[in-house]
């Protein structure tokens, strides 16, 4: 669905007025905010009371909102009762109600908005790039004693790259012919890179080595609130696809979106480049609340998160090219492509930069030369 402004009933109740008849929509100030490419969000501001942040759950990627709220309800009920992190307070009403579906079987939620911050596209420094590492860190070091297996799947396969892999093969071999041919180079690209796979594989399958830890699974830089005034961290934000994960899922996503000197939307991918001081401050503030909690299994190939990321992400974005576009908004019809080429771009420089810099006893999955 694209909604280009929120539904009536959704912003009366989350707005405390019960009653339809006298509500007036016009009373508020609201403003889309940009950024996600699922779901929509808006800027609630009353001319009296408190400000939030509406958000519609875009049912064709989340099957079951009602198991995205609940998952956010059990985190952030563990979070509030002592745990160092603050996570955003949601939006009550009617009592206990934190998921509303209007008459079109659409769902809404909303958090208190938190004034005084901003959250970046790109990192403007190491230093920032590390905040958000450390923030990501502690979310999951934060909720080490939360049984993972509580919260519910919400996307089957989320960061599974053997079914992303998988995705692109059924989509290849269905795909429109002129489609494939405009991105023959990336497809070949991406299948001569089937280790990261064989290293998924090896993962999955041992559970003692690898095991799983609630992750956020959309760890951006975008998803970190800042305070404009003095630049700390506040809180890390947009928690729909929080779900039991494997050790490389935030530190890849980081890397992945902070250590890239362009946005992914780019159009010009020779501006895509791996800025190694940024990847160093992610990776060295990530291990820094981390260390503990990893095994030394995941300590060994903490390089490989980079690279799983960064080609699932590809193969996300050419999927959906291939596909027609089914999955990811687009402003324009080439933009799936565009941004899987910045992702394979940046996969390359990634490892040219592990290939140069790891010691030669280290051991490292990458594709061969
Ligand atoms: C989607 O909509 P947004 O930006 O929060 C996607 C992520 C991708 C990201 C790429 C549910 O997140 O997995 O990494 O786009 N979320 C879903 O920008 O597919
Ligand atoms: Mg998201």
């Amino acid at each position: 669905m694209t909604t280009n402004s929120p539904c009536k009933d959704a912003l009366r109740v989350f707005s405390g007025d019960p009653d339809p008849a006298a509500f007036d929509e016009k009373k508020f100030k609201i403003s889309r905010i940009n950024g996600g490419l699922i779901n929509y969000s808006w800027l609630v501001e009353p001319a009296t009371g408190k400000a939030f942040l509406l958000q519609h759950i875009n049912k064709k990627v989340f099957h079951l909102p009602g198991a995205v709220q609940d998952n956010y309800m059990a985190v952030w009920s563990f979070a509030r009762s002592g745990s160092a992190i603050r996570l955003p307070e949601p939006v009550f009403y009617t009592g206990n109600q934190t998921l509303f579906r209007d008459n079109n079987d659409n769902y809404w939620r909303a958090f208190d908005f938190i004034d005084g911050t901003h959250s970046p596209v790109i990192a403007d420094g190491p230093s920032q790039a590390r905040a958000t590492a450390l923030t990501f860190g502690r979310f999951t070091a934060a909720l080490g004693k939360f049984d993972p297996s509580v919260l519910q799947e919400v996307i089957p396969g989320f960061h599974d790259l053997s079914y992303r892999y998988h995705q692109f093969e059924d989509a290849l071999s269905l795909a429109d012919p002129f489609r494939k041919e405009k991105a023959n180079a990336v497809i070949e690209a991406l299948q001569s890179r089937k280790i990261y796979k064989d290293f998924y594989e090896k993962v999955k399958s041992s559970p003692a080595d690898y095991p799983k830890r609630v992750m956020h699974h959309d760890a951006k830089i975008a998803n970190v609130l800042f305070d404009k005034q003095h630049g700390n961290v506040v809180c890390p934000v947009d928690f729909d696809t929080v779900m039991p994960g494997y050790f490389f899922s935030d530190l890849g996503d980081m890397i992945r979106s902070m250590a890239c000197s362009a946005d992914e939307n780019c159009k010009d991918v020779s501006l895509v480049t791996l800025r190694s001081d940024y990847y160093n401050a992610i990776v060295e503030g990530y291990l820094e609340v981390m260390n503990e909690e990893l095994t030394p299994a995941e300590k060994k190939h903490i390089h490989q998160a980079g690279t799983l990321m960064i080609y699932m992400q590809a193969l996300r974005f050419l999927t959906d090219y291939l596909n027609g576009d089914i999955y990811y908004h687009i402003d324009y019809p080439e933009q799936n492509l565009h941004r899987a080429t910045n992702q394979l771009a940046l996969l390359t420089n990634l490892e040219e930069y592990l290939r140069r810099t790891l010691a030669k006893t280290e051991t490292a999955y990458l594709p061969a030369k």
